[in-house]
């Protein structure tokens, strides 16, 4: 069971995109929790104002602290985890990645801050957070698809929130190869056959062009990955020999 909460301004986007996949599904079947705060609820403003002119001057606004202070100490103070790993998503972060993943899902509760307009005031990011994530480097207009995203990847390597226990694990990025091709009904289409090997039964061969068919893909699209693949080879080959 793992607790995800969200602090934005857009509590409704994160929780009808997030709702509406696999993840909502397995939110419902009660292996995870999805909240959204919203930031705007907290704020002492009487005009529901959460934003305001930056200090030194320069274009647009930014989140001040005591709304998004306020919002987490709402969540802390329900949660069981005494300090639970704030992540606030920023362009300025570290790059998510797999790894990370696998990291962050072995957490009990995870808190994601979404910025808006130009960011958040300093202040409150020193006192709360705890990780600075990216998802990687283009431009968006606030941090709820990135935190969505990293839920989503986080959420699916939590026991028993994916039906097929084994996909989380012989998948791609796992053994560090990209997919071979896969093929479905019917054996011919627009003139193209179905690879004859996978017709032929033999499994051992099948496994084989499978492997084969993943190593050449990652050769030509992922050179760094291949590279990675082959250092690694290398090492299991050198270890039996001895
Ligand atoms: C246009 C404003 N930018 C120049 C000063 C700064 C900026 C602030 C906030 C740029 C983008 C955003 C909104 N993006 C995110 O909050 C964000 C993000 C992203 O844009 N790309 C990749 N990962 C992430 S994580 C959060």
């Amino acid at each position: 069971m793992m607790n995800f909460h969200i602090l934005t301004l857009f509590p409704e986007m994160v929780l009808e995109g997030l709702n509406t996949s696999i993840i909502g599904r397995a939110a419902e079947r009660g292996y995870i929790s999805i909240e959204a705060v919203n930031i705007r609820d907290y704020t002492l403003d009487k005009h529901g104002k959460v934003d305001d002119y930056t200090y030194g001057g320069g274009a647009g606004m930014l989140m001040q602290a005591q709304p998004v202070y306020d919002a987490y100490m709402a969540v802390q103070s329900r949660i069981k985890t005494n300090s639970a790993r704030v992540i606030y998503v920023t362009p300025q972060g570290r790059t998510f990645h797999q790894e990370l993943a696998k990291e962050l899902a072995r957490e009990e509760d995870l808190i994601f801050l979404c910025g808006h307009y130009e960011g958040i005031d300093e202040r409150v990011l020193e006192e709360i957070v705890t990780d600075e994530i990216s998802i990687g480097d283009y431009v968006l207009t606030g941090g709820e698809l990135p935190a969505m995203v990293m839920v989503d990847a986080i959420a699916r390597l939590v026991p028993g929130v994916l039906h097929n226990t084994d996909s989380a694990v012989t998948e791609s990025f796992y053994d560090g190869l990209l997919e071979y091709p896969q093929y479905s009904r019917p054996e011919i289409w627009h003139d193209k056959r179905v690879p004859q090997v996978l017709l032929s039964g033999d499994h051992a061969k099948v496994d084989a062009w499978r492997l084969e068919q993943s190593v050449l893909r990652t050769k030509e699209r992922r050179p760094d990955l291949y590279e990675a693949y082959a250092e690694k080879r290398c090492g299991e080959i050198r270890n039996k020999k001895k």
